[in-house]
């Protein structure tokens, strides 16, 4: 690593220049718009930030992957698509289920593992799914949802629809026999999917520096002669106008993307993860370049949005956080008859033990 000295004054030029960035951005763009993916980028970070307050309190239990420090990735690029369009992604989900249209209710009752969540609680942090809003998944085998999601972006091209699809994943994923075989076959089969590598440095406690030969996921997409792009993950509105440009590319000539999004996890791996392998210092030089301060000071700075607008958008988060836990605190447990049922093997029970 470079002096930790130099990489301060980096991180801080950064942010100076993304403001601008944004700020340019944001400047074609209509005020509703830009409020409601402010709003939905607090209310993802409070949704969690509430969440790890009930998996320390025993509420939440199992795995549980939290968003925060990514949020400008999927509320960026889901901003780019419309309703009809498919997601899928990995077990770190809740962000892109709820601005996929789930309710923050169905997704906390799923964590407190209730009858209420979207998988009738028996799913987990891992599984939130919700096929009438189209976002199929919360995967919880490391890029398990690559090839499915090439599978869904070949169905709408088989029948003939201009629907595409968001197929997000970790830097981990990307050494996986599965990325490249599905990107293989969406380029030469030319299928709508976008692939949105979420590069938050590391996969568990292994630094991407460790694990990967060539460290630019951009660059491989040239291996499949594939459109790729690499976006800075910390703002909104770059994300957004990448994706934007890859959704065009696949709804006009049916042609897959890649974009290697960078971003950091501000949290552990999941709630259990001491994260011994990275210093606080690491952590606090990305929170320098926090998505959410950073896109609130681009809104403030152009007149877009007011201290007092501000505060209205914490307070309805506030309420709309409140009462997705209230719905999980009194939604029922899963009746025992459920044991069996949602699930692909016919299990035999025996009726009697002989
Ligand atoms: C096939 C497979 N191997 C290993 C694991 C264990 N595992 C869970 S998450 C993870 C790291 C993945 O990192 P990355 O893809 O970068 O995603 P991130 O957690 O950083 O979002 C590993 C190795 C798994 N779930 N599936
Ligand atoms: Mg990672």
């Amino acid at each position: 690593m470079d002096e930790p000295g130099d990489e301060k004054e980096a991180a801080s030029v950064d942010q100076e220049a993304v403001k601008e960035a944004q700020k340019s951005r944001l400047s074609g763009m209509d005020r509703e718009t830009l409020t409601r993916i402010y709003h939905e980028m607090v209310l993802v970070r409070r949704f969690e930030e509430k969440a790890a307050e009930a998996y320390s309190s025993g509420k939440i239990g199992g795995f549980c992957h939290l968003y925060i420090g990514q949020e400008a990735v999927a509320i960026g690029a889901l901003s780019a698509i419309r309703k009809d369009d498919y997601v899928l992604t990995s077990y770190r989900e809740h962000a892109h289920a709820i601005a996929k249209g789930m309710t923050p209710e169905s997704v906390m009752a799923e964590l407190f593992g209730k009858a209420g969540g979207c998988s009738k609680g028996k799913g987990g942090s891992m599984h939130m799914f919700d096929s009438k809003v189209n976002f199929l998944g919360g995967h919880g085998i490391v890029a398990g949802q690559i090839p499915l999601a090439t599978g869904v972006a070949f169905a709408t091209k088989y029948k003939g629809t201009d629907q595409v699809t968001l197929c997000f994943f970790g830097e981990a994923a990307v050494n996986q026999g599965a990325f490249h075989e599905s990107l293989n076959m969406a380029q030469l089969w030319k299928l709508p999917c976008i692939y949105i590598c979420e590069n938050n440095q590391y996969g568990m406690g292994t630094s991407l520096k460790r694990a990967m030969s060539l460290q630019n996921i951009a660059q491989k997409g040239d291996g499949y002669e594939m459109a790729a792009e690499f976006v800075d993950g910390m703002d909104v509105l770059a994300v957004r106008e990448a994706t934007e440009r890859a959704v065009e590319r696949a709804r006009k000539d049916y042609l897959p993307t890649l974009l290697e999004v960078r971003t950091y996890r501000f949290m552990g791996h999941s709630m259990s993860d001491p994260g011994n392998y990275r210093t606080r210092a690491e952590i606090e030089l990305h929170q320098e370049r926090d998505p959410i301060k950073l896109f609130a000071a681009s809104l403030e700075e152009e007149g877009v949005m007011t201290d007092a607008e501000f505060e209205e958008v914490e307070a309805k988060v506030k309420e709309e956080v409140e009462r997705s836990i209230q719905f999980a605190e009194e939604s029922p447990l899963p009746d025992p008859s459920e044991l069996f049922t949602d699930i692909y093997a016919n299990p035999i029970v025996p009726s009697r033990r002989d």
